[in-house]
């Protein structure tokens, strides 16, 4: 018999209430637990450009023919028709949740996937063995942990000549085991080099196209989760996220002249990966600020449940990967399984219900859709303004 979230509460555990407290409840989040950080930074490029290079040189992309057809046009009943697919793109459809989602968009027959992953053998296994019909994705390199392989991702995928009409910013790195950090091909931290700052980039370039989709349907997702949010339990198992005033970031998280942290702390690898998260749902909500009432964009965010099988948790110890599932099914009750999970994020992109912009998505225990409330720091404007400003010109844009 599963047990109660609540009964488990101890408690010298408490809430820092923050927001509605009906979403805290809703998000159906617990207790947590101190564990501290106090490490050494070596400076390891995680994706040198030879490696890109080599890696380009040998994956044949898929570049497939232009997509012309005007995506709607008014009928003489004047109801509006669906003529073309629609094009998404999901960063990190490997495996997980991007996998999953590729499946239940790619098999709707309606939309073309573009599967943007930095290792291509396996994202065409995974789309195989998954199931995904072959004529509904093209996988095309992209390697987060560099701006170049971005920029290249961005010129090649224009040159297939498909419209863009769904952006999911999907592709995470969590390294809660790490003892010192590790650095994206420009020098950032992985963790928020890769969640964040390759994303930013991806999706500011990609603005323009979405904006020249005429599809119905124009939407950027960026993937959010519970435990970048201090307003839930979840995200009050320690190390809680905390971006501070950004010193960190300001400074290049590359542990030369300042810290990976962007709180400007010492280095910890779950603490990198919850501000990644935080910075995800920033960003999407300053995307959402500026630019959804001139584009018509839907810019939104989620929280997909806690799919505890993925290969997020592959550097975590084998005893939390073996105890972490039942865990979450029996205790918390927060699972949700790969394919739920695709499911729920499938909504997102293409369910015209789910068309508002700025809203931080969440799913209740029958699986139904709801505009959750996010932390007061994953909320605050000022924050975003700043985030946005500094991350452009950590990436070249400013
Ligand atoms: C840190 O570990 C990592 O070190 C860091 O790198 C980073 O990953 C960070 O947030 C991310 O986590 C934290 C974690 C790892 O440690 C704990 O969670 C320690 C918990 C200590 C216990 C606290 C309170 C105990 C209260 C008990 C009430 C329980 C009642 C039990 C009833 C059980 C009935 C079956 O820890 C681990 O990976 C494994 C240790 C897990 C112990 C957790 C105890 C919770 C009770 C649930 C039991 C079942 C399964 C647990 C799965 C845990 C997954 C989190
Ligand atoms: P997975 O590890 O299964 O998927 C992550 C994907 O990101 C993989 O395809 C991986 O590629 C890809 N990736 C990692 N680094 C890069 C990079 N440098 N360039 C391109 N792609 C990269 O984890 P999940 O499916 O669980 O995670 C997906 C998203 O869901 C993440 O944003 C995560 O934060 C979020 N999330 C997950 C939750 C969970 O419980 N699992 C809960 C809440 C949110 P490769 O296959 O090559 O390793
Ligand atoms: Mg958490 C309802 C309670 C709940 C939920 C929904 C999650 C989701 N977690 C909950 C509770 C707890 N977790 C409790 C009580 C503990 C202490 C035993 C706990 C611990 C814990 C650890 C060690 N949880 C974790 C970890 C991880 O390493 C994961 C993490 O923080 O990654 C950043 C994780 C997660 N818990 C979740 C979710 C969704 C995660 C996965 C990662 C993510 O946010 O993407």
């Amino acid at each position: 018999m599963a047990l109660q979230a609540t009964s488990l509460l101890p408690s010298a555990f408490s809430l820092h209430k923050e927001g509605n407290s009906c979403a805290n409840l809703k998000d159906n989040s617990f207790f947590g637990v101190a564990l501290s950080c106090n490490m050494k930074s070596k400076f390891t490029p995680a994706a040198g450009n030879k490696e890109l290079t080599r890696k380009l040189a040998i994956v044949p992309i898929r570049a497939q023919t232009a997509a012309t057809t005007p995506a709607i046009t008014q009928s003489t009943s004047g109801q509006k028709k669906t003529l073309r697919k629609g094009n998404v793109i999901i960063t990190g459809a490997s495996s997980g949740l991007g996998l999953a989602t590729a499946k239940a968009i790619g098999e709707s027959g309606d939309w073309h996937v573009i599967m943007a992953c930095r290792d291509f053998l396996k994202a065409e296994k995974a789309a195989k063995s998954a199931g995904i019909p072959k004529e509904s994705y093209t996988v095309m390199h992209l390697d987060l942990a560099s701006l170049e392989s971005v920029r290249q991702f961005v010129d090649t995928f224009r040159r297939s000549g498909r419209p863009l009409d769904a952006l999911v910013c999907n592709a995470a790195v969590y390294l809660p085991t790490a003892k010192e950090p590790t650095f994206t091909a420009d020098g950032f931290e992985l963790s928020v080099g890769t969640n964040h700052l390759g994303h930013f980039l991806l999706s500011r370039l990609l603005l323009d196209d979405l904006k020249q989709s005429d599809h119905p349907q124009k939407r950027l997702i960026i993937v959010g989760s519970i435990t970048g949010n201090t307003n839930t339990l979840a995200g009050n198992v320690p190390p809680k996220a905390n971006l501070g005033d950004l010193r960190g970031l300001v400074g290049g998280l590359n542990s030369l002249n300042c810290s990976p942290m962007i709180d400007g702390g010492e280095f910890d690898g779950a603490k990198a990966y919850k501000d990644s998260k935080v910075c995800n749902m920033l960003t999407m909500q300053e995307f959402h600020r500026r630019f959804h009432e001139e584009t018509g964009i839907t810019f939104a965010s989620l929280y997909p449940g806690c799919i505890a099988e993925t290969g997020l948790f592959r550097n975590h110890i084998p005893l939390f990967r073996a105890l972490f599932p039942p865990f979450q099914k029996y205790i918390t009750k927060g699972y949700v399984s790969e394919a739920e999970a695709g499911k729920r994020l499938a909504q997102v992109v293409r369910d015209p219900s789910l068309s508002k912009s700025g809203v931080y998505w969440s799913w209740n225990s029958t699986s139904s859709s709801f505009e959750n409330q996010l932390s007061k720091e994953a909320s605050d404007t000022e924050k975003a303004r700043k985030l946005w400003e500094v991350s452009e010109k950590l990436v070249g844009l400013a």
